[in-house]
């Protein structure tokens, strides 16, 4: 008699609706169609349309998302059950759905479940389920024009503007499938995630939370869980057992041994009744953020069993994993009286944000609600590896950690993301800073509007509030700063308020206040706190930096605007985005282009970009760094080498100044279809040379240089938790290894904090500029985790270092069954050192881009993958280059 979830799979049908004007049932061509899917796969499958992210096919295919689309399934049923439901986990969007001809019901929103009774709808034999999908660009035209006709003044933009107010601002849709600076426009439909018969003979587990209390050594968990009882049965109780705890390492050890609790009596009588119980566990382990330190990682987990029983026979088990620990937002007066402060607190520490802006990493993304991992256990996933390419979602959340990083964002032009994503997170330590999907437009927040927006933000936060990686609760992306700025004016587009404010500034708070009281609500980002003060204040809040890149407020004195050094002049206390953009990786242009289109400035290269910045700006600002990129390698490699430069620089800028700023999330970590964008790793997983450098730039011991007029000063910046002293060097050294200076310093850095260590004159380097570079070493003199940290900076642009050949050598050797070792030797110094073995995609484990001083040496070790079979086989697709 147990509850049963059966997922309704696999002979889905699709078709155009109403091709010709009319319909009738038997008119319709059907074409097979996967569930989960969107309707553009489906059509590629079938041959329709070309894969709209090769070349330009994105333009030819803009019809589908005009057009009105059926799916339709067939399934089976036995003995119809009495108490039974038909669950769809994501139906984008706008759909009617009817059972064996009658409608069930109508959907609005891709973001949450819908789910409806049909226990007395449901035949015997053969049951017929279909889903009309109604164009959400016509019906989002429809409703804004709607809108505009019968709202005040007050509620409305005096004229449509696409970009701000149009059918994306009426349609609760992930709104990025509209188009983005980085992304295509492909709106799309379909039946996103799983579509599940439920059946429920005696009673199931609808929801659940804890809420923990921390005492000294001990924890006191509180579950509640709403249990809902099909009508007419005896007694039934629900138990909660805690089982293993798993460290970051998937190292498990059973604490369940007798602090299990229950059983808990569920109240008697049909529908949803809410059950509690208390848990104490000792010896606690705490869930604690990525510290970067592969060894100690301390994201514990204890594994969770809720489950409701009537004697011995369980009805219903859900399996969760649970993390113990407090997040707080501070907002501290500024002990200057300069502002307040903007830092997250975890466990009692503070913790600077090092991280990075998260999309959905594909256009489409039934794609990764698919993915292989959906459906696995914690367990099963541990004991996976993790080499599969097409796990793409368990691999950036991996590579994230790999990189140092302890934050993401899920921004708020996407999705609340799946499952999977927090679980991942979680075992990661990664904190989430978790958007509602609202971004970059107005959008209407009275009457149903604001009824549909209270429905979404509780299903949500319900699903999310478990996960221990959950930071913030976030209202919007950029729509009080458009507000404030008033985008769109020069265009003559003025907003009468700030429409969706009532959304931002009323419902989520009070929903988040209600559901999920442990953790912090923001209502925009950026956002000062007040709306007397800018929301882009260095003084409050956090702040994007779109200074730099998109060429607004102020420059430094004698460089461009836009450009990267710019971001030396920002005094923010949380930098939530800035970004530079650079060229995919070559693995991703060759999936995207026809050779013929494989130049800098071809048409189809240009349309994989969408910044809308003008393509010789983006090539502009390359230049003034490096040589002009005429081949498209030479885009890659210039272009990634420049970005970077870009994160670097703005990065190691905010750590030397933690104390004031806590955190950087740089846009964007990940791609969701192959372009030009400011991600560090592109759609086919292929690591940027960001991605590398952020590797070094977000090390938990970092050792930055700053050219300050005639010196050049070395800071340390300490994220560990011991105050660290050691010997600070800074030598300037010419390409062929010469020493020109060399000091030694005694450099301290007091535990998680920054500190200026020591400084080095340049005025005798005037005039060889162009010949040397700053290099600086730093040696704890005791052991604190980590054994060094080193850094270098030139003091000419990179194109114009008067470099002579680095007389590189290489070696290649088969490692284990999987790897291969590749040895590269520098005669003289080899800046920007880039390998590649063609066939090899996505080994973000493989160092890369990195700078070789004269005489110097690494092995790296490679996965090999499946492609390339031998040490001589690697041999043939190496290629090797450096500035
Ligand atoms: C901000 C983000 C995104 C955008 C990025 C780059 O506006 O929130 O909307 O992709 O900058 O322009």
């Amino acid at each position: 008699m147990q509850t049963t979830r059966t997922t309704l799979g696999d002979n889905w049908r699709f078709t155009e609706l109403n091709p010709r004007g009319g319909w009738s049932g038997s008119d319709l061509d059907w074409m097979p169609a996967q569930v989960p899917g969107h309707v553009h796969l489906d059509l590629m499958r079938n041959g329709v349309i070309e894969d709209p992210f090769h070349r330009m096919a994105e333009r030819a295919c803009a019809w589908v998302d005009e057009t009105d689309w059926v799916y339709e399934t067939t399934f089976r049923v036995d003995g119809p059950p009495a108490h039974a439901y038909l669950l769809f986990k994501g139906l984008d969007t706008i759909a009617e759905i009817t059972l064996n001809g009658e409608e069930l019901g109508r959907t609005d929103n891709m973001f949450i479940p819908h789910e409806f009774p049909v226990g007395g709808r449901l035949r015997r034999g053969d049951n017929t389920l279909r889903i009309i999908f109604r164009s959400a660009l016509r019906v989002g035209r429809e409703r804004c024009a709607e809108w505009m006709a019968h709202c005040s003044s007050e509620d409305t933009l005096p004229d449509t503007n696409w970009a701000r107010w149009g059918p994306r601002s009426f349609v609760r849709k992930a709104q990025y499938m509209y188009g983005w600076d980085w992304g295509p426009e492909l709106v799309s439909c379909g039946i996103w995630q799983p579509v599940e018969l439920v059946t429920v003979p005696i009673a199931r587990i609808l929801d659940w939370r804890y809420d923990v209390e921390f005492t000294d050594d001990n924890a006191v968990v509180t579950i509640t869980a709403e249990v809902e009882r099909a009508p007419g049965q005896g007694e039934i109780e629900a138990y909660f057992l805690p089982g293993m705890v798993f460290d970051g390492n998937g190292t498990e050890d059973d604490v369940g041994a007798g602090i299990g609790c229950g059983p808990v009596t569920v109240p008697a009588g049909e529908g949803r009744h809410v059950v509690s119980a208390v848990l104490e566990i000792d010896s606690l382990k705490i869930w604690n953020p990525n510290s970067g330190d592969e060894e100690s990682s301390r994201a514990n987990l204890y594994s969770l069993q809720l489950s409701v029983y009537s004697s011995d026979e369980p009805f219903d088990t859900s399996n969760q994993r649970i993390g113990l620990r407090k997040v707080e937002l501070r907002r501290d007066p500024d002990p200057d009286g300069l502002g307040q402060e903007f830092r997250f607190r975890v466990n009692g520490c503070d913790v600077f944000a090092k991280g990075a802006n998260w999309i959905p990493s594909h256009s489409l993304p039934s794609v990764l609600a698919s993915d292989k991992f959906g459906g696995l256990t914690f367990q099963e996933v541990q004991n996976r590896t993790e080499r599969e390419a097409d796990i793409r979602v368990a691999n950036l959340v991996k590579a994230a950690a790999d990189a140092g990083i302890n934050m993401l964002r899920v921004w708020g032009g996407g999705v609340y993301e799946s499952r999977h994503f927090y679980d991942l997170c979680d075992q990661h330590g990664i904190l989430v800073w978790q958007d509602f999907p609202y971004g970059c437009a107005y959008y209407p927040d009275k009457a149903e509007y604001a009824e549909a927006a209270r429905i979404e933000a509780t299903a949500a936060v319900r699903r999310i509030r478990n996960h221990p990686c959950l930071a913030l609760w976030c209202g919007n992306n950029e729509n009080a700063e458009m507000f404030h700025d008033q985008w769109g004016k020069a265009e003559g587009v003025t907003a009468p308020r700030y429409l969706g404010e009532h959304i931002y500034h009323e419902i989520l708070p009070a929903v988040v206040a209600a559901e999920d009281p442990k953790t912090p609500y923001w209502p925009s980002s950026p956002w000062s706190g007040t709306s007397e003060i800018d929301p882009q204040s260095e003084d409050y809040g956090d702040r994007h930096n779109w200074n730099v890149w998109h060429t607004k407020g102020k420059t430094m004195e004698g460089v461009p605007p836009g450009d990267w050094p710019n971001y030396l002049l920002d005094r923010g206390r949380f930098s939530s985005e800035f970004g530079f953009s650079a060229s995919c990786g070559l693995n991703a242009w060759e999936k995207c282009t026809a050779p013929e289109d494989r130049w800098p400035r071809s048409p189809v290269v240009r349309w994989h970009d969408k910044t809308r910045k003008g393509y010789d700006k983006y090539l502009e600002y390359i230049g003034l760094h490096f040589p002009e990129p005429r081949t498209l390698e030479d885009l890659v490699y210039f272009s990634q080498a420049n970005q970077a430069e870009a994160l670097k620089c703005g990065i190691e800028h905010w750590r030397r100044n933690k104390g004031r700023c806590w955190g950087t999330l740089f846009w964007q970590l990940n791609d969701c279809w192959p372009v030009q964008s400011w991600s560090v790793i592109d759609s086919e997983m292929d690591p940027k040379a960001a991605y590398f450098a952020c590797k070094r730039f977000y090390a938990p011991l970092l050792v930055s240089l700053v050219r300050n007029g005639d010196t050049v000063e070395a800071h340390l910046t300490n994220d560990l938790m011991d105050d660290i002293q050691g010997e600070l060097t800074i030598t300037v050294e010419t390409f062929d290894g010469d020493l020109l200076t060399s000091e030694a310093f005694d450099g301290f850095v007091h535990a998680n904090s920054a500190a200026n260590a020591g400084e080095i004159s340049m005025a005798s380097m005037k005039g060889h500029e162009r010949d040397v570079y700053v290099y600086a070493r730093f040696e704890p003199y005791w052991e604190v985790g980590v054994k060094q940290a080193e850094n270098l900076l030139f003091l000419a642009e990179p194109k114009d270092l008067r470099l002579s050949d680095s007389g590189l050598t290489v070696s290649l050797e088969a490692s284990g069954r999987r790897s291969i070792a590749l040895t590269i030797a520098a005669k003289r110094f080899a800046p920007y050192v880039w390998w590649r073995l063609s066939g090899v995609v996505g080994d973000t484990r493989a160092d890369n881009f990195f700078h070789l001083r004269a005489h110097e040496s690494r092995t790296i070790l490679i996965d090999r993958g499946d492609a390339v079979k031998t040490a001589d086989d690697a041999r043939g697709r190496l290629s090797i280059r450096s500035l």
